[in-house]
This record gives structure tokens, sequence and C-alpha cells, in this order.
């Protein structure tokens, strides 16, 4: 799976990780995943293993565009290595709760299996991209793979063809749960969204309207969205990890995750068919979710896509390099500021909270990429800096520390990107490009309007912007 490894280290005289190899009943599956990568293996795979009746809750897990993931995985008969790695050194656990790993584009057994009675809870991790959302929150209709979608559930069955997208996939699987009566079930959003379970709703809703008014109406009435703010720090696995996990653990395991130590999940909705008890696992279930969606939201991906930004105009790879160079610190104590005055809820504990983050960014062990942070940036600032630059500016201040997140983005857009295709991978990486031929302010305003309504046409914010522009990428003088 990981190319260019050198077969040797990789230790091919040991058996591979198999149930045979590590003995463990597959549960029944009762869960359906759909976005087979890293994180939902180091997070809700993890909760699902440690809940006191994991025993009869198994996951059946789809890959997104590529099937390559579930084809290692099933290999392996669905376990990996997660591997905790602390400061102090790692620790290593098998991880058994997939039980199936499949090819997303097989949307026949995805149908099928959300079809079954004992179906009961369907999780989500497709990138907040995936949700085609526009700039004002709504499901984009008119964004390419969300339109070409629409048109072939329209079209129904008669074209033989299946959707491409993680959604218009759900769609259709839950035609077929109606369609066999098999009853409620709750979809959980796991993406980085605020008010992810809604959004999740309009956008099923939203693809299912077009296919069927019917279909819409029941969903309406049978699936409950659930929201959820989820945490774990994953970077991508690399070929040292397998080499690690060998020489550790004594098998040979081509798909293990490496995770920090930390985690946390806050979910809050129904369940009509039951859910594993993930309380035990340390998960917790509130009322009002906004709070924690927000201090997460704001205070860790806020900061993430700064120091990916400046932390890569000032030539540092990782997520740890960035935090410890100073010009990188002081913008993320900045905005941190900024943000904190809108996270006012009692039990939110900021400060702790925040000291939590330096130590977990700070953890030099975890390399994490500040190039895969980077991704999909129009998408993701809408969410991390813009509701802060809007609400301090409400409050009657500048947001200088949000709209610096903005400036940073907009100067890393300009870069040149050697090895990814020399492509900027973003969903709305035409229009940026587009906006990069206009004249100063003129694309300044461009971009502001992809992140937002109204933002490009705020005078006051366009120069607040284009003053900040080109501030972050001077690299800080060593000490
Ligand atoms: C990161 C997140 O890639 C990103 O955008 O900010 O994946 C982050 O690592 C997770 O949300 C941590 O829980």
């Amino acid at each position: 799976m990981y190319a260019g490894s050198s077969k040797d280290t990789r230790r091919p005289e040991l058996p591979r990780l198999t149930r045979s190899v590590k003995p463990a009943e597959a549960a029944p599956i009762r869960i359906v995943h759909l976005g087979l990568g890293a994180f939902h293996r180091s997070h809700q795979a993890w909760y699902t293993q440690h809940a006191g009746d994991s025993s009869e809750w198994g996951i059946a897990s789809f890959t997104g565009r590529r099937p390559d993931a579930a084809a290692g995985l099933s290999e392996q008969d669905g376990l990996y290595t997660l591997v905790e790695r602390a400061d102090g050194g790692d620790s290593f656990e098998v991880i058994t709760s997939i039980v199936e790993a499949a090819d997303g584009g097989d949307v026949g057994r995805l149908a099928e299996l959300i079809a079954a009675r004992r179906t009961a809870v369907v999780t989500l991790t497709v990138t907040e991209a995936a949700y085609g959302l526009g700039s004002d929150g709504h499901l984009d209709s008119t964004a390419p793979a969300i339109a070409a979608d629409l048109r072939l559930l329209a079209a129904g069955s008669a074209t033989g063809r299946f959707p491409a997208t993680p959604l218009g996939r759900l769609v259709l699987a839950l035609a077929a749960r109606r369609g066999s009566g098999a009853g409620p079930l709750a979809v959980v959003c796991c993406d980085n969204l605020a008010h992810n379970g809604k959004v999740a709703r309009q956008a099923v809703l939203g693809m299912a309207e077009a296919f069927d008014a019917e279909l819409a109406a029941w969903i309406r009435a049978n699936i409950s969205f659930v929201s959820t703010s989820v945490d774990r720090i994953t970077p991508r696995t690399t070929d040292a990890d397998l080499v690690a996990v060998a020489s550790a653990c004594g098998y040979r395991d081509e798909s293990p995750v490496v995770t920090e130590p930390f985690r946390d999940w806050v979910l809050s909705g129904a369940f009509p068919a039951g859910r594993p008890r993930w309380e035990d696992a340390g998960a917790t279930f509130v009322d009002d979710i906004e709070p924690f969606e927000n201090r997460k939201l704001w205070l860790l991906n806020g900061a993430h896509s700064l120091l990916a930004y400046a932390g890569q105009l000032r030539g540092h790879t990782t997520v740890a390099q960035a935090l410890a160079d100073p010009g990188c610190r002081e913008a993320v104590e900045a905005f941190w500021d900024e943000a904190a005055a809108h996270l006012t809820g009692a039990d939110l504990r900021i400060g702790d909270y925040r000291a939590a983050l330096l130590a977990r960014f700070g953890n030099a062990r975890i390399a994490h990429n500040l190039a895969q942070i980077a991704m999909d940036g129009s998408t993701k600032l809408r969410l991390r800096a813009v509701p802060v630059l809007r609400a301090e500016r409400a409050a009657g201040r500048t947001g200088a520390a949000a709209a610096r997140m903005i400036a940073a983005w907009m100067d890393y857009t300009r870069l040149d990107f050697p090895g990814a295709g020399d492509k900027l991978a973003d969903p709305l990486a035409a229009d940026v490009q587009a906006a990069s031929t206009l004249p100063g302010t003129r694309r300044i305003a461009t971009l502001l309007g992809l992140l937002g309504p109204g933002l490009g046409e705020d005078a006051a914010v366009v120069s607040l912007i284009e003053s900040l522009c080109g501030t972050l990428t001077e690299p800080a003088v060593p000490a």
C-alpha cells in the first residue's frame, strides 16, 4: 500500500495481521460508515471498540473516492494497529471493531447493509467539502459533483449508474431502507462543520428531493441526524510507521494508524434504533452542542489552518515546527483571544483548553503535515475564520487576527505547489486561480466573496485584509 518502502525493513517474514494471528470475534454489523480513512479508524472505531457493549456493534466501513484502503484492510480481516504516539513513547493496540471494509463504489452492498433491520447507526467522515455547501451554508446544487449526482438520481435506476458522491450514495441506500421497511436509524455526522447534523440533513434532503419527494418525506420522519464534535489529531501514516509496528508487535500490518493519546467526542441527538455505549469510552452526550463545536472548530481547527498557511509561508512543514516559530505562535494566540471573546459557556474552560492545545500541537513526535491541513481552504475558512471575523466586527472591533488567517490563506494560494499536480487542492481551485489574475484589491474582494456573502463588498474588511497580506511571510529571525 505504501509504495517505495523497503521490503527488508518491513519484515516480510513476519505473519500479516489477521483475525487468526490476533484472534477476535467479528461483531455483527450494526454501524455503517462512509469515509474509511485514518481519522475514522483512530476515532469512531476506537470509541466503538471501547464501548462496554462492543461485542454487539461491528462496523462496515466504506471508502470514499478510491478502493485502496478497503483492499488493504480486507486482507487483514478489518484489523489494524492503532499507535498512540505520546511525547514519552508509543503504545500499540489492535482495533477489531471494523468487521467489513468495502469499496465506496459498491453502492449495492452499501444499500444492502443500510436496508438491514439490525443496522442502527450510519456515521460519516466524508470531509467538509463533500457536503457541497455554498458560501451561504446551503447545498450548492450547481457544484459539478453534486449536480452530476442530482441528474443521475433524477433519471432513476434505468441508467444503471450509481451516484459518485458519498451523500448521493447515502440517499440511494436510504431509499433501500425505506423499501425494506427496516424503520428509523441515526445518521451521525463526524465532519468538522458547525451544526454538522443539520448540515448533513439539509444536504441529504436536498439530494433526496431531486430523486423522489416521498423519499424526502420519509427521511424527514424516520432519520435522526445527530450533531457531533469530534477530535483526535491523526496525521497520515508513513513507511516508518509500518516499520515501527512490525518491530514492536511481531506481525506485519500494512494499514496501521498513528494518533495522539488525546481524544474527544461530544454528541447531541436521538438514536431511534439504539447505539453503542460510547459513554463508557468517554464520549459525552449534551443537549446544546454549539458551544463545544465552536470551541473545537475555532480554537483547534482555526489555529491549525492559521499554522498551515502562515507556517508554510515561513518555510515550516509540520504543526510542531510552525508553533515553535514566535511569529506563528503570536498569530495563534491573538486569534485565540478574539475567538475566546465569543466562547462564553460556563463549562468551556477556555484557559485549560488553550494550554492543552499548545501541548498537543507541540508534540513533535506527531509529524502533522501543514500541507495536509491546508487542503480545501475555502471550505475550512468559512467555518474557522469567518465566524470569528464577523463576531468581532459585530462587537465593534476589527477582527484583525481572524483576518490575518484569511490573508495568510490568500498569500498561500499564490505559491507554486510542487508535487501535488502543481495545483491548489481546493474545491474552488478554479475560482481561486481565476481571481489571482485580477489586480490587487479586486483579487482580495473576489476571494473574500468565496468565503462568505457580503464580505467582498465590505470595503473595510477588504482593506484590512489587503494591509495584512504579506505580513506573515517573513520567517522569524532565529533567537
Ligand atoms: C485539521 C483536522 O486537517 C485539518 O483540517 O484541522 O483534521 C484536525 O486535525 C482534527 O479535526 C483534529 O481533531
